[in-house]
This record gives structure tokens, C-alpha cells and sequence, in this order.
């Protein structure tokens, strides 16, 4: 039985008040596309396919590592996190998987499968956790975890993983995101050829016990919390990883991991050519992993990464199938509306890059004709595709304006008045 948190008649009401205008607006943007012999609705359909995960962790106010600020009606665990990410979906029609985070979210797989159905939810990858301690475990991650020095400790980062890939086994998720903090605060404190050798000896080991359907993505991050080295550095380092374990592991790439002004579309494109890009955390940076929203910072960055998607589905690259997941945190903002924006903001990279006009662009490549060539992408980049992403919402029973369908329906009020308030402190979420 399905238990959506938002009426119907909510998302109705709003609706019509704007569906006039969407009408004139998508009927306009039509017949300007169809004159460069673009047919709208085959992009529209295109983008209705296109889903981002939600992170469970994401729903949650976060915080710096200086304080957390909470909002009202912040969710209690991972049930109340479902029923956000449930929202989230409802009103924009791409979010239907939620990634979850062990042992952040651990329950009964039983009871978070019957949760998310109700809502209309499926689970994404899995992501472990040895960057933290957890109450109950026996060995402290302070110096590491997969790469530690002492083999119990790795013996326990691995069974943690191999955990994390069985109860999403159950929960019929296809993929474990390994995420290591491993890594050094001083030049010396750790050797970083055998820190290494000993990450690759325990990603072995995780590797053999995935189900032969399921992918292991390993993320690179270039420092935090780990400040002068850290072991998965960069997308070299995990392109190694990747090889080095076999086809199932593919490279996941977080638009917040890397050093600023970094060419993460050039990175993207590599690590396509050679079959290892796994998937995305999407989120936007200024200056290191700062987890803002997406495209709130850098929107024409995040179409470049989308270009080289599309232009890899263009060239027909066989088993292209990258996850798609959003990995934020939200400081100021309500985490839903932020959830809401971002979904809306990749697909609207997506759409824009659906636009492009590739035969062109390969002639003006051809000739070196860079003015043209470039020209060429910002001529979609500049088109307004809202009425794309506004159609493609109301036809899946959606939202024209989610976030303004989100605050007319009052929601959030409404889980404050069932959630107990939280009080602020220091510290916070990575
Ligand atoms: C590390 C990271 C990784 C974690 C998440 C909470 O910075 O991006 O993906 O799992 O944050
Ligand atoms: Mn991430
Ligand atoms: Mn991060």
C-alpha cells in the first residue's frame, strides 16, 4: 500500500495554477527547438528517464566540522529519512532511489524494503563507513582503516564492507561505494607504497564477495580528514584501484573532490574511454568538499560533465550505465527544498546537454574552428530548458514547481510537529 506524504491534491492545486503558462511555454520552446530540427518531446521523454539517488545522509541538516545549525522536523533515523526522500520524489519524478549509509542507516532490510515500497522507493549503492568509529566496534579507524597497519583492524573495515554489500544484497541494491579517510597528517608518518599495497590486498578481498551483478565504486578525495596525504587521492589512483581489482570496480566521481579548478570533465571523459567510470556524487564546490548543491555554483561545469555523458551515449560506448548520485550537505537550507533544486539542477545540465548540436560541433572540431566549436556549447547552455524539465515533472505525476508545491503543502511543519526539536552543538557530518 502506498503511503505518499504529500496529497494528490496538493500537487493538483499548485499544478493548476501553472499549467496555462506551462502550456504556452513548452509549445513556444517547441517550435524554437523544432527549427533546428530538435522535436522537444523526444528530449522530454529522454529527460523523464533520466534519475539521481538521494543520499539518506543528505535529508538531514549538516553541519562543519565548527557547529551544526538544525532546522524543524529534522529526521529521528532512516525511517523518517525515507519519508523525506519520499517527498523528494514525489514532486520531482527523479529521485526513486535513496543511497543509503551503514551503519548510519542500518534496520531490519525487511522492514526498510516494506518502508521504501510504500513510498515508492528503491535503494542505489551502498556506502560503508571506516572513516568513523562506530559505539560497538572492537578496533579504532583514528589511523586508518582498509590500509591500517594492523590486520585486525583491516580484517574489521573488510567485514564491515562485506556487511554492508550483504544488506544490500537484501535490499536490492547493485553497487558498494567505498569511501576511505585512510591516510597521513604528517611526511613520514606513513609509507605510501605499503599504505597502498595493503588498500589493494583489502579491496581484493571485498571485491570477491560481490554478487556477480554488483559493481564496487571506490571514491577519490584529495585530502580531509586526512591533511598532507591520503590514500585515494585522486582519479590516478583510483583508476589503479579500479584496474588492479577487475571489471566489477569502476572509479566514482565526486564533483567536490578534487582541487579547485581541476578539468573534471576531461577526468570524466578518461575514465569513460577506458571503461571505469562508475558513477557520480554530484554536488558543487568552491573551495574543497564544501557539498553545496548542485550547479549553485559552478552550473556551467556541470553541463560540461553532462556533455561528455551524452557525447559518450552519442558515440554508442557499450555498458555505459554510470550510477547517478547526489552526496551533499545542506547548512542553511531546508534539505528537501535543497534535494528538490538539485535533482532539477542535473537534469537540467542533462537537458541542455541533450541540445547540443553534436554534427556541428564535430565539424567545427574538424576544421579547428575553436570559436564555433565552443560557441556551439554555449548556444545550449544558454537555452532556458525549464519548460523540458517543468513537462517532464506533470507527465510522471510530478510537479510543475516542486519547491513550490513543497511549501504550500506544509510539510515540514508538519513532521515538526511529530519530530522533537533538535538542539545545535559543534562538530558535524564530513
Ligand atoms: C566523503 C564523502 C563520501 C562519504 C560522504 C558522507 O567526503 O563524499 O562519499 O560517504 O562524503
Ligand atoms: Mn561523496
Ligand atoms: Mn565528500
Amino acid at each position: 500500500m502506498t503511503d505518499m506524504k504529500i496529497g494528490a491534491d496538493v500537487i493538483a492545486a499548485d499544478n493548476d495554477k501553472r499549467a496555462a503558462g506551462l502550456a504556452a511555454d513548452y509549445q513556444a520552446m517547441g517550435e524554437k527547438l523544432a527549427r533546428t530540427g530538435i522535436d522537444i518531446d523526444a528530449i522530454t521523454r529522454k529527460v523523464s528517464e533520466f534519475f539521481v539517488a538521494v543520499p539518506s545522509w543528505g535529508v538531514g541538516t549538516g553541519g562543519t566540522r565548527f557547529a551544526r545549525f538544525p532546522g524543524l522536523g529534522e529526521p529521528r533515523h532512516i525511517f523518517d529519512k525515507l519519508d523525506d526522500c519520499g517527498v523528494i520524489q514525489q514532486l520531482t519524478r527523479a529521485t526513486p532511489k535513496v543511497s543509503l549509509h551503514i551503519p548510519w542507516d542500518k534496520a531490519d532490510p525487511k522492514e526498510l524494503t516494506a518502508k521504501a515500497a510504500t513510498l515508492g522507493l528503491g535503494f542505489d549503492a551502498m556506502n560503508s563507513n571506516t572513516f568513523s568509529d562506530a559505539a560497538d566496534q572492537t578496533h579504532s579507524y583514528k589511523y586508518g582503516s582498509l590500509s591500517h597497519v594492523d590486520a585486525a583492524t583491516r580484517r574489521q573495515a573488510i567485514e564491515h564492507n562485506i556487511e554492508c554489500i550483504e544488506i544490500g544484497d537484501a535490499l536490492g541494491s547493485k553497487a558498494l561505494t567505498v569511501w576511505v579517510g585512510d591516510g597521513s597528517n604528517f611526511p613520514g608518518q606513513s609509507n605510501f607504497t605499503r599504505a597502498f599495497e595493503r588498500y589493494l590486498a583489502s579491496m581484493a578481498e571485498i571485491y570477491k564477495k560481490l554478487p556477480d551483478d554488483w559493481r564496487l565504486f571506490s571514491e577519490h578525495k584529495m585530502y580531509e580528514p586526512a591533511f598532507y596525504s591520503t590514500i585515494v587521492q585522486d582519479w590516478g589512483t583510483n583508476y589503479l584501484i579500479a584496474q588492479t581489482l577487475g571489471p566489477k570496480a569502476q572509479c566514482l566521481v565526486d564533483l567536490g573532490h578534487h582541487a579547485p579548478n581541476t578539468n573534471i570533465e576531461m577526468i570524466v571523459a578518461r575514465l569513460i574511454q577506458f571503461g571505469k567510470l562508475g558513477g557520480f556524487h554530484f554536488n558543487d564546490s568552491k573551495y574543497g568538499d564544501d557539498d553545496l548543491d548542485a550547479g549553485s555554483i559552478e552550473p556551467y561545469r556541470l553541463f560540461l560533465v553532462f556533455n561528455e555523458l551524452v557525447d559518450a551515449d552519442h558515440r554508442g560506448v557499450q555498458g555505459f550505465h554510470p550510477a547517478h548520485m547526489i552526496d551533499q550537505s545542506h547548512n542553511v537550507t531546508d534539505p528537501i527544498e535543497s534535494l528538490i533544486s538539485s535533482a532539477n539542477e542535473i537534469r537540467r545540465a542533462y537537458a541542455q546537454a541533450l541540445i547540443v548540436d553534436r554534427t556541428a560541433l564535430d565539424g567545427f572540431q574538424d576544421d579547428n574552428d575553436a570559436l564555433m566549436a565552443t560557441e556551439t556549447l554555449k548556444r545550449a547552455y544558454r537555452t532556458d530548458v525549464e519548460p523540458i524539465l517543468a513537462q517532464a515533472r506533470l507527465n510522471a505525476g510530478g510537479a510543475i514547481d516542486p519547491v513550490g508545491a513543497y511549501r504550500a503543502s506544509g510539510y515540514r511543519a508538519k513532521v515538526a510537529a511529530d519530530r522533537p526539536a533538535v538542539k545545535g552543538g559543534s562538530g558535524g557530518i564530513i
